[in-house]
């Protein structure tokens, strides 16, 4: 592979952006510039604000609305946001071709944030589950000796490095992959440097991902829940450190420029391997809906006070070595940090 297209060799990716280059630095500490928002936006045609009522106080946005929700965040310091879309009017598909349609809700808004919020860091949220007919993250293949059809490893990895195209054409800082096949980082970054982009887009790989049972309000936020069986033969099961380990090795050899580990607060431990393992490298933790949700019921139990909950929440994912979290706390943290 020559130098031009040798993935490895390219760090302009990981630090082109204002806050990229925090990323770079070990975050030790709870700040502004170590979060990330994540957001739901729809393919409603109406402005449309929808409470999620699996995730207490998140709510889905039209791409109209964005904007004007976003605004005072920034203003208080928000610094990056991660989109998810989630379609209703757009058609699912067995190979999610609503995935890179220039309908897509996540298409359609980066551009839009981009030019409102010239310094926010767009991520999105690279998956195929929100727009395949059956709900999991890769695309099928019939087995003709059984008859049975399987998740395609390759023809999943052809079909996210276009959607992964797409949104880094549209204008995304970063392509986060969070479908969990084989290869899939090494495959965008090269499909990002053939076509130009291979400085200018970062890749935030899922790469220890388990097969968790914290994800279902997110699945009921996104409507992405598998229509049959599960997420087991590609997710991680969570019994196994070393496969997560080989995971996280994998991604960083393939040239992410930031791994994942998630869920968050049941993988602290995880989160400190990596950490130890990869000195060199910005390791993200994702607190996903399950534990959002947890921490919500509880506090609207009166079970523990929220800021000293998700304050202490933090701190264990940072002590454990990350830099960068991910939390549908952050406006209510945007008022505490
Ligand atoms: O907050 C969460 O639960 C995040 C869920 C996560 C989003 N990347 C996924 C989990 C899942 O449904 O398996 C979506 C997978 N592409």
């Amino acid at each position: 592979m020559s130098a031009s297209t040798n993935q490895n060799l390219r760090l302009h990716s990981g630090f082109f952006h204002p806050t990229l280059r925090k990323w770079q630095s070990r975050l030790t500490s709870p700040s502004l510039d170590s979060l990330i928002y994540p957001l739901f936006v729809t393919d409603s045609d109406t402005p449309l604000v929808e409470q999620i009522e699996s995730l207490p106080g998140q709510k889905r946005y039209s791409v109209d609305v964005l904007v004007d929700l976003l605004r005072p965040l920034v203003e208080k310091g928000l610094k990056s946001v991660i989109l998810f879309g989630v379609i209703n009017r757009l058609t699912k598909t067995a190979d999610a071709l609503s995935a890179d349609s220039d309908e897509n809700p996540v298409v359609k808004v980066i551009p839009i944030l981009r030019k409102s919020f010239p310094d926010l860091l767009i991520c999105c949220d690279l998956c195929l589950c929100a727009y395949t007919s059956h709900g999991h993250c890769g695309i099928f293949s019939e087995d003709p000796n059984s008859n049975e059809s399987y998740i395609d490893n390759q023809k999943s990895i052809d079909r996210i490095t276009e959607v992964a195209l797409k949104y880094a054409q549209s204008g995304a800082h970063v392509v986060a992959p969070s479908d969990m096949m084989d290869g899939r980082v090494g495959a965008i970054k090269q499909k990002l440097i053939v076509n130009g982009l291979g400085s200018r887009v970062a890749v935030m790989a899922y790469s220890a991902k388990f097969a968790s049972s914290f994800y279902g309000p997110f699945r009921d936020a996104a409507k992405s829940a598998p229509s049959f069986g599960d997420r087991s033969t590609y997710q991680l099961p969570c019994t196994s450190a070393g496969l997560a380990m080989r995971a996280l090795k994998r991604d960083v050899d393939e040239g992410a420029d930031v791994i994942m580990i998630k869920p968050g607060m049941p993988y602290l431990d995880i989160v400190r391997s990596a950490r130890d393992r990869f000195p060199d490298m910005p390791v993200a933790v994702y607190q996903v809906s399950g534990e959002y949700a947890m921490l919500m019921h509880a506090v609207n139990k009166g079970t523990f006070d929220l800021e000293k909950a998700v304050m202490e929440s933090l701190i264990a994912f940072h002590r454990a070595g990350a830099d960068i979290v991910i939390s549908y706390f952050v406006p209510f943290l945007l008022d505490k940090l």
